[in-house]
């Protein structure tokens, strides 16, 4: 059993929350029924106005649209919501659950984190922005996509850098993770310690396998909205093109991508194997989730609230981890199950024709030699 498995099994900690009390909720928890409910309504309408009349300071007039404002009623003190592009049925979804109801729990309801998956709020661009002007206060983001923002985060998708995941989760989890988390802090955002799993990256096709790297010369692949993706997928002479998540089904299903490449619990989960016939395991890139807070949103809560919320993150994150590594096997032979002609491929010769085409001398450029220093101190020599 990997480590974060076990470390999650004896479950996290219990901190001692104490809910902040007003005058008001003392009162209401001295008298009894009706009165007392009624007391917690009112309580619970205040301390809504409070948080809102925050969020409107914090966030400025143009804070977005007002769907997206607290507007459940009931006795929580920190109504928060949390988003991500994932399915409802994939594990990131799931383990964000888990975090939520977990610190629904230990602060006996005071802190009620509401999840809106699967794009419901948006693509991730939209969602970054939310996140941004405060509107959304908790959101999963690609390091490669979040690079648009913070250019220095995109250094964990290096294509071909990693070879295990005994290297990537030390390198995450420390120094490396570190340095990027510092950067992201810079830009007015927070980021978790522990990133969510997303996976290697392989790539789907409904036009024909790719089963060398000259056949992806010309081939309409849809990318996610990030630098370094376009960058590879020109280096490998396609035609990559820029399409938020929220899109990609109806983009593959339409033709107007002929591929796409993703983490095959992501192609299972979005069932993208009804609009692809082959995928080839490239493996070329692996990708997580920062969970991302607004840095003055996320300063403005209590610090008994912050320690909470971050425990039970930080102990999902690492729990999906494990999740979805006992899960590899199963869903390839689930995809092949569902039809996908799955083949394998000589990754080296994708990797030679990213060196030959100058991808790596141009990233180390970008990201400077301190940082690839501190990328190949983990995955050693990269090119
Ligand atoms: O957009 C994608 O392909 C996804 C879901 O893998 C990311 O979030 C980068």
């Amino acid at each position: 059993m990997p480590p974060e498995a076990r470390a999650t099994d004896a479950g996290p900690e219990k901190t001692c929350f104490k809910p902040r009390r007003t005058r008001a909720t003392e009162d209401a928890g001295n008298r009894k029924g009706l009165a007392a409910k009624r007391a917690d309504q009112e309580d619970a309408m205040t301390t809504l106005t409070r948080r809102r009349a925050l969020h409107l300071a914090v966030a400025g007039a143009v804070a977005g649209p007002a769907v997206l404002r607290i507007t459940k009623a009931h006795a929580a003190e920190f109504s928060l919501k949390a988003a991500n592009n994932t399915p409802v049925s994939h594990p990131l979804t799931v383990y964000m659950t888990k975090a939520a109801d977990a610190i629904r729990e230990e602060t006996g309801g005071k802190v009620d984190i509401k999840l809106f998956p699967n794009n419901q709020l948006g693509g991730d661009t939209d969602m970054l922005s939310q996140l941004r002007s405060g509107a959304l206060e908790f959101f999963t983001l690609s390091p490669l996509i979040l690079a648009t923002l913070v250019p220095a985060a995109s250094i964990s998708g290096v294509g071909f850098a990693w070879s295990s995941y005994d290297k990537l989760w030390p390198a995450m989890d420390g120094d490396l993770g570190a340095h990027v988390r510092a950067q992201i802090e810079k830009s007015g955002l927070f980021a978790f310690d522990r990133i969510w799993e997303n996976g290697f990256r392989q790539t789907t096709s409904s036009s024909r396998p790719i089963l060398k790297p000259e056949d992806f010369k010309g081939f309409k692949i849809r990318v996610p909205p990030s630098p370094m993706w376009t960058s590879m997928f020109k280096a490998f002479d396609a035609a990559p093109m820029t399409i938020n998540f929220a899109e990609v089904y109806s983009a593959l299903q339409t033709r107007i991508a002929e591929g796409q490449e993703n983490p095959l619990t992501l192609i299972e989960n979005a069932k993208l194997y009804e609009v692809q016939k082959y995928l080839s395991k490239t493996n070329h890139m692996w990708d997580g989730f920062w969970l991302l807070s607004n840095g003055k949103v996320w300063r403005g809560l209590p610090q008994d609230v912050k320690t909470v919320v971050a425990k039970h993150f930080n102990a999902q994150a690492v729990a999906q981890r494990a999740d979805m590594a006992q899960r590899a096997g199963t869903t390839e032979q689930d995809l092949r199950g569902r039809g996908l002609d799955i083949r394998d491929v000589d990754t080296k010769a994708f990797q030679a024709k990213l060196q030959s085409a100058g991808f790596y001398k141009e990233w180390k450029g970008k990201f400077g030699d301190d940082a690839w220093a501190l990328l190949e101190k983990h995955t050693g020599p990269i090119s």
